[in-house]
C-alpha cells in the first residue's frame, strides 16, 4: 500500500517510512539523500525540544547570563545552528552548510555530495513572545567533484538547482513541510512517539486568497506599485496577517491561500530575507504548492546568487495574486 493510500485509510505513516517509499521510485538512488533527512528530522526535534523550553528563562537563565550550573546561556538560534551542523556534521552525507548564523562556508565530509543552506531558527524575534518561529533549508548537489574541498561555487547555486526544501515551524504543533520536487508533503510532529507522521499529503495553495501579508509598518517606504496593490486588497477588504516570522506567514498562506511580501524600503534596498536561507527554499515549495515567487522582476529561483548573505525583494504565493501584484509594479 502507498503512503497517500494509507493516509487515505487514516493508517499513521511516518516520515521516514514515506522516505523510504520515495526513494524506491528511483532504483539508481544511493540512499545519501535520505539520510540528509533523518539528520535533520533528529535536529529538528532536539530544537523542538529547546524552544518549548524558551519561556523557562527563570529557571534555565536569561540568554547571555550564566546559568546555576555556571555555564554561559546561548541564545536559542546560536543552538539551534550547532543542533543542525553537529546532527548533519555525524550523519556524514554533507559536504559543506552555509547558514544565517555563519560568517563562511562550514566545510565537513568532502566526501559526500550535498550541500545544505539553511536559516536554523527563523523569526528568531517572535522567541520571547511565544510565537511561531522555523527552520528553514535547503539541499543542493555539490558542482565539483566528490573528495574534492568545496568551493564557493558548489554553494552559491541557483534556486532551480535544489535537489529539496523544506522548513519545520514550531507552532502550535510542530510540523517538517518538505519538497523533493514532487509536490509538498507535511508531517506533524507526535511527541507521544517522537515522531513526525503524514498529515498534510499533496499541499496545494489555492490559486487565489484572501489575505496579503507585508510588514505595513514600512508603507511610506515602499514602491509606488506596492502602494497601490496594497490599497486595493484594502478596498477589497482583504485581510491583514503578518506574524513577522516567515515561516509561519508562509505556512498559513500556502494552506488559505494569499500573498506574502518583503519588498526593498528605502533603508534596504534590496529587502530584508535572504536569498540562499529563505527566498529560495520557500520559492521551491511555493511553486510545488502550485503557486509563484518573485523579485518583481524576476523568479527568485533564477536569481544568480552573488554572495552567501545576500537579500532580494519577495513576492509570494497564490499565483494569481502574485501575477496581479507584478503587473501594477
Ligand atoms: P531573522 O532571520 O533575523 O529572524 O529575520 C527574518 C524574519 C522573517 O521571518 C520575517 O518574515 C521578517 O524577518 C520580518 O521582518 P520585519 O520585522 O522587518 O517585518
Ligand atoms: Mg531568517
Amino acid at each position: 500500500m502507498t503512503a497517500t493510500e494509507m493516509k487515505k485509510r487514516n493508517k499513521v505513516i511516518t516520515l521516514s517510512q514515506f522516505i523510504a517509499e520515495e526513494q524506491q521510485k528511483f532504483p539508481e538512488a544511493s540512499g545519501d539523500l535520505s539520510k540528509i533527512f533523518r539528520d535533520i528530522k533528529f535536529a529538528a526535534k532536539l530544537v523542538n525540544r529547546d524552544v518549548n523550553k524558551a519561556g523557562l528563562v527563570d529557571i534555565l537563565g536569561e540568554h547571555g547570563s550564566t546559568n546555576i550550573q555556571g555555564e554561559s546561556v546561548k541564545k536559542l538560534d546560536v543552538i539551534a545552528n550547532e543542533e543542525f551542523i553537529n546532527s548533519l556534521a555525524a550523519g556524514g552525507d554533507c559536504c559543506a552548510i552555509i547558514s544565517e548564523e555563519e560568517d563562511y562556508i562550514r566545510h565537513l565530509n568532502k566526501d559526500a555530495k550535498y550541500v545544505i543552506a539553511m536559516d536554523p531558527l527563523d523569526g528568531s524575534s517572535n522567541i520571547d513572545v511565544n510565537a511561531a518561529i522555523g527552520t528553514i533549508f535547503s539541499v543542493y548537489r555539490r558542482v565539483s567533484e566528490v573528495g574534492s574541498e568545496v568551493t564557493e561555487a558548489d554553494c552559491l547555486q541557483k534556486g532551480v538547482n535544489q535537489v529539496a526544501a523544506g522548513y519545520v515551524i514550531y507552532g502550535s504543533s510542530t510540523m517538517l513541510v518538505y519538497t523533493t520536487g514532487n509536490g509538498v508533503n507535511g508531517f506533524t510532529l507526535d511527541i507521544s512517539i517522537g515522531d513526525f507522521c503524514l498529515s498534510h499529503p499533496q499541499m496545494k495553495t489555492p490559486d487565489l486568497g484572501k489575505i496579503y501579508s507585508v510588514n505595513e509598518g514600512n508603507y511610506n517606504q515602499f514602491a509606488d506599485g506596492f502602494k497601490n496593490y496594497i490599497k486595493q486588497c484594502k478596498e477589497n477588504s482583504m485581510s491583514a496577517r503578518y506574524i513577522g516570522s516567515m515561516v509561519a506567514d508562509f505556512h498559513r498562506n500556502m494552506i488559505k491561500g494569499g500573498i506574502f511580501m518583503y519588498p526593498a524600503t528605502g533603508s534596504a534596498p534590496n529587502g530584508k530575507l535572504r536569498l540562499m536561507y529563505e527566498c529560495n527554499p520557500m520559492a521551491m515549495l511555493t511553486e510545488q504548492a502550485g503557486g509563484k515567487a518573485t523579485t518583481g522582476n524576476q523568479r527568485i529561483m533564477e536569481v544568480e546568487p552573488t554572495e552567501l548573505h545576500q537579500r532580494v525583494p519577495v513576492i509570494m504565493g497564490s499565483s494569481k495574486m502574485v501575477d496581479e501584484l507584478v503587473s501594477m509594479l
